[in-house]
C-alpha cells in the first residue's frame, strides 16, 4: 500500500494535481474539502455544522474531519493507497492519521509539499471564484483567513513530518504538467 498527502496552502494545486496523481498510481483520492463540500450539498447534520465554519475561510473542528477520514479508510478495504488531499491540516489531524495507518500497518510513504507565493494563491482563487460557486473563494476577506489559518495551524503540520524525513518540498508555480512532472518524479523515486 501505498500513501501519500499532497500538501499546501489552500489554492496551491492540491486538488487539481490529484486528479492526474490518482489517474496515473491507481490511488484512492481522499479529499476532506470534497468530502465536507458533499456532507453540505446533501444538507447532513455534519454539513451543516461545517458550512459555518468553511464560510468564514476557518477550519472545520479536528473530531468532525479525523471521523469523516476514519470511515472514509474503513470504506475502501481494497485500496492499493490512498492520496490525501487538504488533510491532515493540524498537528492533531497528522496523529490521528498515523494511528489509524499503523491500524492497516500502512504509514505516509511521503508528503509532497507545494510551495507558491501569496499573491498567486489569491489570484487563482478569485478566478476559480468566478465560476466555481464556492462562496468561500469569491471573497478576498475570506481567501485570506483561509490563508491565516493555513499558517497558523497548518503549516505546522509539515514539521511534523519532517522529523520523520517524509517531507518534499515541490514548487508549485508553472503550468499544471510541469507541476505534475515535479511531483511524479518526487513519487516515483520512494514507490
Ligand atoms: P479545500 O477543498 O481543501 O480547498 P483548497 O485548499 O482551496 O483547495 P486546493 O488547494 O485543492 O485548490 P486548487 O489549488 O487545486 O478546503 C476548503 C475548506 O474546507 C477549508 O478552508 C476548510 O474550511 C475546510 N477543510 C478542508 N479540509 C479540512 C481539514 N482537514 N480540517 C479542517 N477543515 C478542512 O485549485 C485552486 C485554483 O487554482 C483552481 O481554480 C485551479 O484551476 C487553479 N490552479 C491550480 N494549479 C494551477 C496552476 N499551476 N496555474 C494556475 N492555476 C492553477
Amino acid at each position: 500500500m501505498f500513501n501519500l498527502i499532497l500538501f499546501g496552502p489552500p489554492g496551491s494545486g492540491k486538488g487539481t494535481q490529484s486528479e492526474k496523481l490518482i489517474a496515473k498510481y491507481g490511488l484512492k483520492h481522499l479529499s476532506t474539502g470534497d468530502l465536507l463540500r458533499s456532507e453540505i450539498r446533501e444538507q447532513t447534520p455534519l454539513g451543516k455544522e461545517a458550512q459555518n465554519f468553511m464560510d468564514k475561510g476557518q477550519l472545520v473542528p479536528d473530531e468532525v474531519v479525523i471521523g469523516m477520514i476514519s470511515s472514509a479508510l474503513d470504506n475502501n478495504p481494497n485500496a492499493k493507497g490512498f492520496l490525501f488531499d487538504g488533510f491532515p491540516r493540524t498537528a492533531a489531524q497528522a496523529e490521528a492519521l498515523d494511528k489509524l495507518l499503523e491500524l492497516k500497518e500502512a504509514p505516509i510513504a511521503v508528503m509532497l509539499a507545494l510551495e507558491v507565493s501569496e499573491e498567486e494563491l489569491i489570484k487563482r482563487l478569485l478566478k476559480r471564484g468566478e465560476t466555481s460557486g464556492r462562496s468561500d473563494d469569491t471573497n478576498e476577506s475570506v481567501i485570506r483567513a483561509r490563508i491565516t489559518e493555513y499558517h497558523n495551524k497548518t503549516a505546522v503540520v509539515a514539521d511534523y513530518y519532517k522529523q520523520f524525513d517524509k517531507v518534499e518540498m515541490v514548487k508549485g508555480e508553472g503550468t499544471i504538467d510541469e507541476i505534475f512532472n515535479r511531483l511524479c518524479t518526487e513519487i516515483d523515486k520512494r514507490a
